[in-house]
C-alpha cells in the first residue's frame, strides 16, 4: 500500500494534488504538509502536519518514521517572490530538494515527484515550440534554481538509482487555491476580476504569449507521470509538458465573449521581463510518446470552468 506525503500542501497545486491523491489512495494515506500551522478547511478530510520543509532534523526523523512510500515536494518561491528575495529563494528551492533527494538515496523513500517549470528557459532559448532539450540559459532566480534542481535530479537517478519524476509545468489556471507568487498569475486573477464584475489591469503587455495549462489537466499528467512504469520515464531532468499558448489579450477576448462588459487596461511592471524570457508555447512530444500525455482543457473550456467554478 502506497504511502503519501505532499510538502507544500497548501498551495495552488497542493490543494488540488492531495484532494485528487486522496481519492485515488484513500485520504488516510496521503499526509498534506507544510509551513502553516493549522490545516486549512479544504484540506481537512485527512491527515495534516505542520512541516518546515527546511528544517532537515524533523522532515528527515518525520519521514523515516512514517515509512513513505512517495514524497511530491512543492514547497518552493515562485519566479515574481524569488526575485524579491534571491538568497531565500535559492536556499529553500534547493535545500528542500537535497534533503528528500538524499532520504531516497538512502532507501527511505522509493519515489520523489519534484516540479520543475518553464522558467528552466532564458531569453536565448527558442520561444516557438520550445524543444525538450535546447539553450538553457535561465535569468532569474527561479529558473536558475529549477535548472540546478533538474540536474541534481538526474544525477541521482544515475549515480544512485533514486527514483525522481518530474515535469516543467506551464503557468496553472484554477479556482480551489490562489497563485502563489509567479509571473504567470495574471491568468487567475483575471478571472477573479471578471467574475466579480471589475475591471482588470494587467502586468504584462497584450501581446505576450505565455505557455498554461488548466490545473485538472497538470494533476492528471502529474499523477500518471508517477504511475508510469519505471521503464517509460526516460527523462529524469523534466519533461516538457504542453497545453495551451495564449496572450492577456486572448484570454481577455474569450471571457468576453461571455461578460460583454468586462474591461481590461495593460500596465506592465517588472514581472513583464521574466515573461519575455519565457517559452510562448512548448514542444511536449516527449511526453506524449514516453507516457501517453495529451491535454483535454483548451482556453474556451478553461474558461467556462473557471467562471462557472468561482
Ligand atoms: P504555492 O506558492 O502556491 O504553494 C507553495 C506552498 O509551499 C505554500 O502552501 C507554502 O506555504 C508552502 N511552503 C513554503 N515554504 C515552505 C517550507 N519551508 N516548508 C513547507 N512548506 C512550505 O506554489 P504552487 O503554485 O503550488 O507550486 C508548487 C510547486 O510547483 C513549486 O515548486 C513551483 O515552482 C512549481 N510550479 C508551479 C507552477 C504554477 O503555475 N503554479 C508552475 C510551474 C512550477
Ligand atoms: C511562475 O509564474 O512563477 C510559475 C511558473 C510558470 O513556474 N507559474
Amino acid at each position: 500500500m502506497k504511502k503519501i506525503l505532499v510538502l507544500g500542501s497548501c498551495g495552488q497545486i497542493g490543494t488540488e494534488l492531495v484532494l485528487t491523491l486522496r481519492e485515488k489512495f484513500g485520504s488516510e494515506n496521503v499526509v498534506a504538509a507544510d509551513l502553516k500551522d493549522a490545516c486549512p478547511e479544504n484540506l481537512s478530510n485527512g491527515p495534516y502536519i505542520q512541516l518546515d520543509a527546511l528544517n532537515k532534523e524533523s522532515v528527515r526523523s518525520y519521514i523515516i518514521d512514517q515509512k513513505f512510500s512517495d514524497v511530491y515536494l512543492l514547497a518552493a518561491l515562485l519566479s515574481a517572490t524569488a526575485e524579491k528575495n534571491p538568497d531565500f529563494a535559492w536556499k529553500l528551492n534547493m535545500e528542500s530538494l537535497f534533503i528528500i533527494l538524499d532520504l531516497a538515496k538512502e532507501g527511505h523513500i522509493s519515489k520523489i515527484f519534484w516540479p520543475s517549470s518553464i522558467a528552466v528557459f532564458g531569453p536565448t532559448t527558442p520561444r516557438i515550440k520550445t524543444p525538450q532539450y535546447t539553450v538553457m540559459e535561465p535569468s532569474t532566480v527561479y529558473g536558475i534554481s529549477k535548472q540546478a534542481g533538474e540536474r541534481w535530479c538526474e544525477y541521482y537517478f544515475n549515480k544512485f538509482g533514486v527514483d525522481v519524476r518530474s515535469i516543467r509545468y506551464p503557468g496553472l489556471i484554477s479556482y480551489k487555491s490562489l497563485p502563489g507568487g509567479g509571473t504567470t498569475d495574471y491568468a487567475v486573477d483575471i478571472y477573479y476580476k471578471a467574475k466579480a464584475g471589475e475591471h482588470f489591469t494587467c502586468f504584462l503587455k497584450e501581446d505576450t504569449a505565455l505557455p498554461m495549462m488548466f490545473m485538472d489537466d497538470a494533476i492528471r499528467a502529474t499523477i500518471e507521470l508517477m504511475e508510469a512504469p519505471k521503464e517509460q520515464v526516460k527523462i529524469r531532468s523534466s519533461y516538457n509538458l504542453s497545453a495551451l499558448s495564449f496572450t492577456p489579450k486572448q484570454i481577455f477576448e474569450t471571457i468576453k465573449k461571455i461578460i460583454p462588459s468586462f474591461s481590461i487596461e495593460y500596465q506592465p511592471d517588472f514581472r513583464q521581463a521574466i515573461a519575455d524570457s519565457w517559452p510562448a508555447s512548448i514542444d511536449d512530444s516527449y511526453a506524449r510518446e514516453n507516457w501517453g500525455w495529451k491535454e483535454s482543457y483548451d482556453l474556451d473550456k478553461t474558461t467556462m470552468e473557471m467562471l462557472n467554478n468561482l
